[in-house]
């Protein structure tokens, strides 16, 4: 059996090398250069384990940029942006997608969706494209499986993640599950829209609930507590799991997918609420930077780490660059590093850390890499103009910094 995947990106690659342990996978991307790399042997990002899952099922994988005609099971997982303008979803890649798989179907081929779109998208867009351009005789079979991994273990969760599969019907739903044979994790049988629902209440909590740690740690602010320690204590009680206060929350899926959820309803006030809190997190940051360096003229702020989370090169929708750029209005000498992430893959330039910490007045931990966690604040103290630091992470052990010169101010403390 042939699999096609279409669009190989951070979900759709992963998925497509999965499958192609157990059969013959075509993977299709409109980008040329991504579809050329991989047939050069080549990846187009990195991810853990990923190389070597490739070297493994090689033989059975190949890229193009047509869908083919061949295969008996399609598997789409384009992109879903939001669009900057509007703020709408932007399904154009999905309907794309789905287009080009109904122009090469035959009666019986299965269709499975794994990117994530705003409730009814697979009734009201997906499948009727598929109807419209498919073939009649016993129709489509089709499943929504909103992929659930998280970018740094996507293997591993794509492995061993419970699964949704929301199917039209049940030989959707069982043909579905023998497509997924890589998956151990429990598989949940649902319809469409439900799964569509889900994937988005589960990315909306996370939302909302750093939504209400970020609360709390501007409260602790007032009341004089440690914010963080605070959390700790309040979820050893067993109903309570507050999340962790940062600088913001980026990626591309928890900024956005709140608002696939509520953009076509009038009847949603606490989610929006969550995101504007988030979103002024970047602007609660600077204010302790600029508490830090508020006696030194032309001062400089070095920002620590610019990819959204801790331990991955990935910058998408990342708090940093709202930070970096509400800085510079600010009049500060700006400047950033990140051990992971390369200066041409940002829209801000980044430097090596010592260009990034020599004559600094501020540093700035905002993404919670392990390199930071080791930093020799001893070291970098005498690099510096000012040695003071703002951990919005809560990653830096007070005593050590404070101990090597450090003015030390900490996010929720
Ligand atoms: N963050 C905090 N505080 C926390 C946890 C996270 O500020 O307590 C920040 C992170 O630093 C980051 C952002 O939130 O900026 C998002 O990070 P994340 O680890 O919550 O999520 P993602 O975007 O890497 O992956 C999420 C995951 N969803 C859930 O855990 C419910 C993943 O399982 C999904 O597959 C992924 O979204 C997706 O593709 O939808």
């Amino acid at each position: 059996m042939t699999v096609s995947v279409v669009g190989l990106g951070y979900i759709g690659l992963p998925t497509a090398l999965l499958l192609a342990r157990t059969r013959d996978v075509v993977g299709v991307d409109i980008d040329e250069d991504v579809v050329a790399t991989l047939n050069d042997g080549g990846l187009p990002f990195e991810e853990p384990g990923l190389a070597e899952l490739f070297a493994e099922v090689a033989e059975n994988f190949s890229a193009q940029t047509t869908v083919p005609e061949d295969a008996e099971a399609y598997l789409v997982a384009t992109p879903t942006p939001l669009d900057e303008v509007t703020e709408v979803a932007n399904l154009r890649y999905v309907g794309a997608a789905a287009e080009s798989v109904a122009a090469k179907l035959d009666p019986g081929d299965l269709v499975v969706l794994e990117s994530t779109v705003p409730p009814g998208t697979s009734e009201r867009l997906v499948l009727p494209i598929l109807d419209r351009d498919g073939p009649d005789e016993g129709g489509v079979r089709y499943a929504h499986c909103p992929e659930r991994a998280s970018p740094g273990a996507t293997l591993d969760e794509m492995v061993h993640n419970d699964r949704l599969v929301g199917g039209v019907d049940t030989e959707s739903r069982e043909r579905t599950v023998d497509l997924y044979d890589f998956a151990e994790g429990a598989i949940h049988p649902t319809d469409p829209t439900t799964a569509e629902f889900v994937k988005l209440m589960e990315n909306t909590y996370r939302d909302v609930n750093i939504a209400l740690a970020n609360e709390f740690a501007m409260l602790g602010e007032e009341y004089a507590v440690d914010t963080r320690h605070a959390i700790e204590l309040a979820n050893e009680h067993p109903r309570v799991d507050v999340h962790s206060p940062g600088p913001g929350v980026g990626g591309h899926c928890l900024p956005i997918d709140p608002q696939f959820l509520t953009q076509s309803t009038t009847d949603s006030r606490l989610i929006s609420v969550a995101r504007d809190i988030n979103e002024s997190m970047a602007v609660h940051t600077l204010r302790h930077v600029r508490r830090l360096v508020d006696t030194v003229a032309h001062a400089q702020v070095t920002v620590l780490g610019v990819a959204y989370k801790g331990n991955v090169d990935d910058t998408r929708e990342t708090p940093a660059l709202r930070l970096l750029r509400l800085a510079e209005n600010e009049g500060f000498d700006v400047r950033a590093s990140d051990p992971r992430v390369d200066d041409k893959d940002f829209t801000y330039p980044l430097s090596d850390l010592d260009a990034a910490v020599a004559d600094s007045d501020c540093l700035v931990v905002v993404t919670d890499h392990a390199e930071f966690t080791d930093l020799d604040p001893s070291r970098l103290a005498a690099q510096m103009r000012q040695p003071a630091v703002v951990d919005t992470r809560g990653i830096l052990d007070p005593e050590r910094w404070r101990n090597a010169g450090f003015t030390l101010s900490r996010l929720g403390d």
